[in-house]
């Protein structure tokens, strides 16, 4: 059974601040054995990349079949039915829609002295995109991180995912079709992070590389980061919802468990104003698990970081939510717009009954890739900004120059970089001389 907190409970806050701190990511050390992939491939490049691939993945590769040709794409999107292919590109093509809108604006201005400020963004030149083998290959993963990339501009985007025995994902090269991708390897781990960090002989690096992947994966790209951008580490799913008495109890329990079968270590908490309709919604999670597929996964998730928590008002449930800053919130409440103003820290809202996560996590439109473990305090999920930089712009003329340049000289001077000030002040000089007749 999940925890059952109440807001009068003696102990609540001793209760409430563990759940929080609950340390549920397994942190199984691999950095050393991925430090020497890492150096192994930028060793030998390919080569190390086919004799790891076949290690790992049982797949015996050449420089020549390390990418997936067109054909290949074509002969597996093949199989691919009609009405799984509609969906995948009504999903694309929201999400495109929806990404659209984020692309920023250039900025330039004139400002009192007559100098001209501003900046301008441009697109990340290569991007490369991580895609998870086996139970995780999720097709929705890939247009959320390629559909991004491709707003953006970014010139070139490739896609590494793992194929262990040889077997591949339709659905995932459909997506990566859909979504502009220019280039497929069938590699996976610390070596495919290493192969788009400092490519090898037969696949270039990339300038970002994003996506999900295991424990290797994570350790891999924390420590290409520099070489490379990344996006983030993203940590087992989290859902939090917010729910009065006025809600379908099954609706609400099968919510909570559609991030519980993402991962034993993921949290669903339901927070609620109301403890008879907390103990009904705990009743459905029961009686669903015991039919639900992935019932292997989602019991002990609800089991070990499951929690129910009664609170006096809604007031306090916007409070919680803050200090939790949860990955996803779904707010079922009479008024959702008011309890919605009230969350400050959150990866993403689902206003409403008739907005379960899952349409986030496949065809609202907004991204799913969230931040997890409570870092939507200071950060957000994966957007076109992630695949653009933004270079600044100056340009003085000769009276901004006069009006700003002493004092530029004078702030040299103080940190004693002598050439700063004289690179101003020879120009200031000229500016100063008498100009000819
Ligand atoms: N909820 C997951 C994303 C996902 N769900 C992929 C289904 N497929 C992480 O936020
Ligand atoms: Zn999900």
């Amino acid at each position: 059974m999940p925890q059952f907190l109440t807001h009068t409970d003696p102990d609540f806050e001793t209760r409430f601040t563990a759940l929080l701190s609950a340390k549920r990511e397994d942190s199984v050390d691999v950095d050393d054995a991925v430090a020497a992939i890492i150096a192994d491939v930028r060793q030998r490049g390919d080569a190390a990349v086919i004799e790891l691939t076949s290690k790992f993945d049982r797949l015996d590769l050449t420089p020549d079949t390390l990418a997936i040709s067109a054909d290949e794409v074509d002969a597996e999107i093949a199989k691919v039915s009609d009405a799984d292919r509609a969906a995948l590109e009504m999903a694309a093509e929201r999400i495109r829609a929806y990404h659209l809108r984020q692309l920023p604006k250039d900025e330039s201005w004139s400002d009192d002295t007559g100098a001209t400020l501003g900046w301008r963004w441009t697109p990340v030149s290569a991007a490369g995109l991580y895609v998870p083998g086996g139970l995780a290959s999720y097709p929705s993963s890939v247009l959320m991180n390629a559909v991004p990339a491709k707003v953006a501009g970014v010139g070139r985007l490739a896609i590494t995912v793992p194929t262990p025995d040889g077997i591949i994902n339709p659905l995932v090269l459909l997506a990566a079709r859909i979504s502009g991708v220019d280039e497929i390897y069938r590699i996976g781990g610390a070596q495919a992070v290493a192969a788009l960090a400092y490519g090898t002989q037969t696949i270039p690096a990339v300038d970002k590389i994003t996506g999900p992947g295991n424990a290797f994966v994570a350790a891999a790209k924390r420590r290409v980061f520099g070489k490379v951008g990344i996006d983030m580490i993203a940590g087992p799913s989290e859902i939090l919802v917010i729910a009065d008495k006025h809600n379908n109890p099954a609706w609400i329990a099968t919510d909570l468990l559609s991030q519980a079968e993402h991962d034993e270590s993921a949290q669903s908490l339901l927070i609620t104003d109301d403890a008879a309709f907390g103990q009904a919604v705990a009743d459905e999670v029961e009686a669903q698990l015991k039919t639900l597929e992935r019932t292997a996964i989602a019991t002990p998730s609800w089991r070990d970081y499951g929690a129910i928590i009664v609170v006096k008002d809604l007031d306090q449930a916007a409070e919680l939510s803050d200090r939790i800053a949860p990955e996803h919130l779904e707010l079922c409440v009479e008024d959702v717009d008011a309890l919605a103003a009230k969350i400050t820290h959150a990866g993403a809202i689902f206003l409403g009954q008739w907005t379960p996560e899952a349409i986030g996590d496949y065809i609202g439109g907004p991204n799913h890739v969230l931040p997890t473990a409570r870092s939507a305090r200071f950060s957000s999920g994966l957007s076109v900004m992630d695949f653009v930089k933004r270079t600044t712009l100056a340009k003085m003329t000769p009276a901004a120059l006069r009006a700003i340049g002493p004092n530029a000289v004078r702030l040299a001077t103080s940190e004693s970089l002598q050439a700063h000030g004289l690179s101003v002040q020879a120009r200031l000089d000229h500016l100063n001389e008498p100009q000819p007749e």
